[in-house]
């Protein structure tokens, strides 16, 4: 695995340009933030594969016991189009490290990173029939993983509907078992006790970041009525700044959405907003001549009920709400079917501790926005889905403890 992940660094450039061919990520953005973290986590795994202990048990009736942990068998991982090779080592890493062998599928829109580093777990020596990538549609190829009888577990991550779709043929076929990592509509909460500017500009980059196409994307934010003036001010400024353009080009921030169906899902949720009678801030509108590029949008005057407040847009689409008390944002804030990811911006311990606590979601960030790493597990509460990607959380997905017991002294028991 250690070899395994030298050549991925060694080819970090390539793999960055393979995703932005296929889906528009920015280049820039690949090389120095996705494909390296991706690498941090397969170390990381690399690492744990010779730490997988048992227990030793202390039995009644004169017994002893000790617990082994085993790979659960073969894994089949569906990978989705946002993070293409960050999701395939942030699945393939624990997995390879339990033990176990898998077929992973990665999306139709985004194969070619996946191929290419199973090419190089081949050249690191990792044997045939351990890293299987099988290109494909969802309901054909995917729905075969999902319903093989000798695939042992499956780890999704994608869209709710297909989440639904997945646990059903789990359970009508061998009853393998499932973890899913679906949406998200993550809140970010800022205090009025704060720098205006720095939470600007995190809003920005947590509800911007990859174009809008990231489950934990700050899609709500939530911003106390003492700074909401200034803030709306001054997000609406700096949002306008933002370079959109070719994912090749060092000055872009943000690319092209990853395809036609996700730009004109993203162009339809804008034209919801304006219809229900949000407040076009900035943006809402297709920009350049050629491709899918949309501009930063923000809409203020959000209701709790709109389709641009309950719904995961998965596009560079953000929500700006006043709000009054600690008690209505965490109300407000837990008012959807996910939960995936929060943020609370405060220089108040107290607040951030209470709210912290009181947000149903799988990660919180206290003034950070995307703070991941390798060993803090992150997955989702509610319809977010269930299970967690990093840590050693994500490597006991793909084990199965068997006890093993014996009497302490020689004798017929
Ligand atoms: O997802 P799908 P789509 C959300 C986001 C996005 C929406 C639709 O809101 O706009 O989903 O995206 C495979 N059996 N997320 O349509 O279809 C498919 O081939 C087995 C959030 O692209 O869920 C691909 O490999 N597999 C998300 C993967 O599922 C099936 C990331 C994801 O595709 C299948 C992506 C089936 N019947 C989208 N049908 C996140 N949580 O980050 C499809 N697939």
């Amino acid at each position: 695995m250690m070899k395994f992940v030298d050549l991925v660094e060694q080819h970090l450039d390539e793999i960055a340009a393979l995703d932005a061919l296929d889906v528009g990520k920015v280049l820039s953005q690949g090389k120095a933030r996705e494909v390296p973290f991706g690498i941090s986590v397969l170390r990381y795994y690399a690492g744990a594969a010779d730490k997988i202990h048992g227990k030793t048990l202390k039995l009644a009736n004169q017994l002893q016991g000790y617990t082994l942990y085993e790979p659960i068998g073969v894994v089949g991982h569906i990978i989705p189009w946002n993070f293409p090779v960050g999701m395939f080592l942030f699945k393939v890493g624990p997995s390879m490290a339990a033990g176990c062998t898998m077929v992973v599928k990665p999306a139709e829109q985004s194969p070619l990173s996946a191929l290419y580093c199973a090419h190089l777990a081949k050249l690191a020596g990792v044997p045939d029939g351990v890293i299987n990538v099988v290109t494909g549609y969802g309901p054909t190829a995917g729905a075969a993983i999902s319903s093989h009888m000798d695939i042992d577990c499956v780890s999704f991550t994608g869209s709710s509907e297909v989440g639904r779709l997945i646990m059903q043929a789990a359970a009508t076929s061998n009853l393998k078992s499932v973890s899913l990592e679906l949406g998200g509509k993550s809140p970010l909460i800022v205090f009025d006790d704060v720098d205006v500017d720095s939470a600007v500009n995190l809003a920005l980059m947590g509800g911007f970041a990859n174009k809008g196409e990231y489950c934990v994307c700050s899609s709500r934010i939530f911003v106390q009525e003492g700074i909401y003036d200034e803030f709306v001010t001054k997000i609406a400024r700096n949002s306008k700044g933002l370079t959109v353009g070719d994912p090749f080009e060092p000055s872009t921030v943000q690319g092209p959405q990853a395809d036609k169906a996700q730009y004109e899902k993203v162009l339809s949720y804008i034209e919801h907003g304006k219809r229900q009678g949000a407040t076009l801030l900035t943006g809402g509108n297709p920009c350049r001549e050629k491709g899918y590029y949309i501009e930063p949008t923000i809409f203020t005057d959000v209701k709790d009920d709109m389709l641009i407040a309950t719904d995961e847009i998965f596009g560079p689409v953000m929500c700006v709400i006043k709000f009054k008390t600690i008690e209505e944002a965490i109300a407000r804030a837990n008012s959807t079917r996910y939960g995936l990811a929060a943020g609370i911006v405060t220089k108040d311990l107290n607040i951030a501790n209470t709210v912290s606590r009181s947000i149903r979601a799988g990660i919180v960030w206290i003034n950070c926005y995307l703070a991941f790493d390798a060993d803090c597990p992150y997955g989702g509460y509610k319809m977010s889905g269930f299970g967690r990607e990093f840590g050693m959380e994500a490597l006991y997905k793909y084990l199965q403890v068997k006890s093993v017991v014996t009497p302490v002294h020689n004798s017929p028991w």
